[in-house]
C-alpha cells in the first residue's frame, strides 16, 4: 500500500460534485485516510504551485485555486500515485479517457475538478503540506 494526495478543486466543489467525486474514488478501490475542506490563501497556493512558476498559466492557476473551498485528501491503494493518475485522466477535460475524474466531472483544462500528485516524492511533500500531527492516519 502507498499513499497519495488529491484535491478537489474549487470548481468541483462549487458544482457539487465532491460527493460523486469522493464516492468515484471509492469505488476505483482507494481509501480515504486524511480529509478536509479548506480555503488556500495566495501565499498557500504560490507555494504549492511553486514548480509552475513563470508558466503563463501560474497566475490564473493561483486565481483559480484561492477562488473557494478545496478538499485535500490522503488517498491509500497499491501504487497509489500511478493509480489515481489513471483514475483523474489527462489535464485537459477534452482528452481524459472515458470514465476518468476529469473526463466525467471537469470543465476546462484551467478549472479541471481535481489534482493528484505526480510521484510519491510529491506525494510526501504534498500531504505534509496539508496533514499534520493527529490528522494523519497511520504510521509515518
Ligand atoms: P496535472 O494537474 O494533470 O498534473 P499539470 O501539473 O501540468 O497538470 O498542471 C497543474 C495544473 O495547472 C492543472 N491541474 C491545471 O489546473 C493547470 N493548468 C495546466 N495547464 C494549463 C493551461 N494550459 N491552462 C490553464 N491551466 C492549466
Amino acid at each position: 500500500m502507498s499513499r497519495t494526495l488529491a484535491i478537489i478543486k474549487p470548481d468541483a466543489v462549487d458544482a457539487g460534485k465532491a460527493g460523486k467525486i469522493l464516492a468515484h474514488l471509492e469505488n476505483a478501490g482507494f481509501s480515504v485516510t486524511s480529509l478536509k475542506l479548506t480555503v488556500l490563501g495566495r501565499a498557500q497556493a504560490r507555494a504549492f504551485y511553486a514548480v509552475h512558476e513563470g508558466r503563463p498559466f501560474y497566475d490564473e492557476l493561483v486565481e483559480f485555486m484561492t477562488s473557494g473551498p478545496v478538499i485535500p485528501m490522503v488517498l491509500e491503494a497499491d501504487d497509489a500515485v500511478a493509480k489515481l493518475r489513471e483514475e483523474i485522466g489527462a489535464t485537459d477535460p477534452a482528452e481524459a479517457a472515458e470514465g476518468t475524474v476529469r473526463k466525467l466531472f471537469a470543465e476546462s483544462k484551467g478549472k479541471n475538478a481535481i489534482h493528484a500528485s505526480d510521484s510519491d516524492e510529491n506525494a510526501a511533500n504534498e500531504i505534509a503540506f496539508f496533514f499534520s500531527g493527529h490528522e494523519r492516519l497511520g504510521v509515518w
